[in-house]
């Protein structure tokens, strides 16, 4: 059983998870989920139980699973935070393993407050969305896939966590994307921002949802090629070998032109639309482990003895540095 408020949209995000690891026939014992501190990062103990997890400090799920990535690249990663985990404390944490682009899904449950500490404004607050008490925010919002994209991410998607249909395969595309895959979803908190005024609610998220790509995640398998027919669709061949089409609502939306794609959400942003989809994947980037060239076999698996060659061979290396 959850112990988060019933209705809280993190809860549904668990069961879209849930769902998408499911079809995918994950192995329990090959996954590991991350997280940091909220009632978003609390969500890992709800599902899959018998994988590995990481329940780290506050905004150092990034940095952790970084560390887990490098000691174990044979692990699939999922990183769950929140709108304050990732875009207050931890945003420099998150900014770097974006940039060095560490194999991993990283969700963002994104409900503009720090639910757990009971509803202050996070940074991701639009201005003049409203508190419960009705205090409006006049600080600038930071918009996690705007951040990601300037900064070079692979993979940009945000969904609605009231639309577990989108939601499912998105997370699915996530999973198989060559590195790491921001997934931002909007997540109302029922307790502290689902009120009139917010811009952070079911009602607001129902209403002003515009669905920019229509997603649907074809695994590796003789279907791909029967499935497309190439008429307004964009098909994105993933890492590993499966395909992620996109049929596109604005004529010509183009998911691997990053500046077009980041001008594109800017427009509709400013008139209050909150778009959604994956908006933007790029395969051809290398991962953190192919940038530094780390050999094939997780360092967990590495003799002893390989790791820790003793003190005359470090005398040597020392020796080549004076
Ligand atoms: C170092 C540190 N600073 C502050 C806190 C207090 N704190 C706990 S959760 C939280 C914010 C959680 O917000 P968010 O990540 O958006 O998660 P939500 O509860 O909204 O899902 C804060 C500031 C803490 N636990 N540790
Ligand atoms: S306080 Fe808000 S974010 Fe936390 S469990 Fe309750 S509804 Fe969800
Ligand atoms: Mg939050």
């Amino acid at each position: 059983m959850s112990t988060l408020c019933a209705g809280c949209g993190h809860d549904s995000i668990t069961a879209a998870i849930v769902r998408a690891l499911w079809e995918m026939s994950m192995k329990p014992h090959m996954l590991a989920k991350m997280s940091g501190i909220g009632c978003s990062s609390k969500t890992p103990a709800y599902f899959v139980n018998g994988s590995h997890g990481f329940n780290s400090a506050h905004g150092r799920m990034p940095t952790i699973t970084t560390g887990a990535a490098a000691a174990n690249r044979e692990l699939t990663y999922i990183g769950v935070s929140g709108d304050g985990d990732s875009l207050s404390i931890g945003i420099g944490h998150m900014c770097h393993a974006i940039r060095r682009n560490v194999k991993m899904v990283y969700l963002i449950e994104n409900n503009g407050v720090y639910g757990l500490t009971k509803g202050q404004f996070s940074a991701s607050a639009d201005i003049g969305s409203k508190s419960k008490r009705g205090e409006a925010n006049r600080m600038a919002p930071i918009d996690p896939v705007l951040l990601a994209l300037s900064i070079g991410a692979t993979f940009a998607a945000r969904s609605f966590s009231g639309d577990k249909e989108q939601l499912v395969p998105i997370l699915k595309a996530a999973f198989a994307h060559r590195g790491l895959a921001l997934v931002d979803v909007v997540s109302p908190c029922v307790t502290f921002n689902d009120h009139e005024g917010s811009t952070k609610s079911y009602q607001y998220t129902r209403r002003h949802e515009a669905r920019v790509t229509e997603t649907d995640y074809v695994p590796k398998a003789s279907e791909i090629l029967a499935e497309l027919n190439g008429n307004g669709v964009t098909s994105v061949t993933m890492h590993d070998g499966s395909v992620l089409r996109f049929r596109t609502v604005p004529p010509g939306y183009d998911p691997k032109d990053r500046q077009r794609v980041m001008a594109y959400l800017q427009e509709r942003q400013s008139k209050g639309e909150v778009v959604t989809g994956v908006l933007y994947v790029d395969e051809t980037i290398p991962d953190m482990h192919e940038m530094s060239n780390t050999p094939d076999m997780p360092l967990t698996e590495v003799p002893y003895e390989k790791l820790c060659p003793g003190a005359d061979a470090l005398s040597k290396l020392q020796e080549e540095y004076r």
